[in-house]
């Protein structure tokens, strides 16, 4: 009997992306990647129709599935559920994009790759071969914002730590307590990554090329920014007395 191969569950967070999903799914899909390869996609019942577009997919392929959240909204919840699930379905690998193109497959091999060396692996825009061009100054004056103040409040060596497109080994998942998080919105990017920081996962990060989304409406208004703010000063507030781990 051939060995199994590794499963691989790429977790897509989706609110209004019904002009962007299947397009998203099918490149996914369609990667030569020695891998059980399948995608969850986590939609919190957008009223565009995103989870129908998916379940229809789902119905012709069964390596698709849909957690449909009815109940509450909110990107870090959602992310956290798709989390849980894929350490339920028994993902090896967890990778998480975003659902409006700007994360493009083509770098999920190179993130495999990278992810047999190290616990967590960041698909980066701002180390070396990295771009982030494409995109409108104010959302890169966000990021270049959001990114200095984290790295300083965190005291982490982390170039992209706001990057939403990265690879994890089922372990991390499993101990970053995902039942105590508590960011319900964006800033669980930052938390996840902050805890696994602070366990001495080891953390990798590899160039992407970031582009902007080109159809749909982003999700980020002032006051997510805001909130993400905030939510990050209380994360270190929790967490910061913690000393990082040292690993060997
Ligand atoms: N399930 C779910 N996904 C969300 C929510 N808000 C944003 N997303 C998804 O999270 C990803 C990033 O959001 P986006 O609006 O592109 O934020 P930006 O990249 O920071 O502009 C996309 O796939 C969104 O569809 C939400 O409330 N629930
Ligand atoms: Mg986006």
């Amino acid at each position: 009997m051939p060995e199994p191969k590794p499963k691989v569950v790429v977790m897509i967070p989706t609110y209004n992306e019904r002009e962007n999903i299947g397009g998203l799914i099918r490149d996914i899909l369609a990667l030569p990647i020695e891998y059980d390869l399948s995608v969850l996609v986590v939609d919190d019942d957008s009223p565009d129709g995103t989870a129908a577009e998916v379940a229809d997919i789902g119905g012709r392929d069964p390596r698709v599935r849909l957690l449909l959240r009815t109940k509450e909204r909110g990107r870090g919840l959602a992310g956290i559920a798709g989390f849980r699930e894929a350490l339920d379905l028994g993902a090896d690998y967890i990778i998480e994009m975003d659902g409006d193109g700007s994360h493009q497959p083509a770098f999920i091999p190179s993130l495999l790759d990278a992810g047999q060396r190290q616990d967590l692996v960041l698909g980066s825009r701002f180390v070396e071969g990295a771009k982030d061009a494409d995109r409108p100054p104010h959302r890169r004056l966000v990021t270049f914002l959001v990114r200095h103040f984290i790295r300083r409040l965190f005291s982490v060596n982390i170039r992209d730590v706001s990057s939403g497109f990265r690879c994890f080994r089922r372990e991390v998942l499993e101990k970053v307590g995902l039942d105590s998080l508590i960011s319900t919105g964006p800033s669980v990017v930052l938390e996840i990554l902050y805890k696994a920081h602070l366990l001495g996962f080891s953390i990798e990060e590899i160039p992407i090329v970031f582009i902007d989304r080109k159809k749909g409406r982003t999700k980020l208004t002032g006051l997510t920014l805001w909130r993400t703010f905030r939510l990050a000063i209380r994360i270190k507030r929790v967490y910061g007395h913690l000393q990082p781990i040292g690993r060997t």
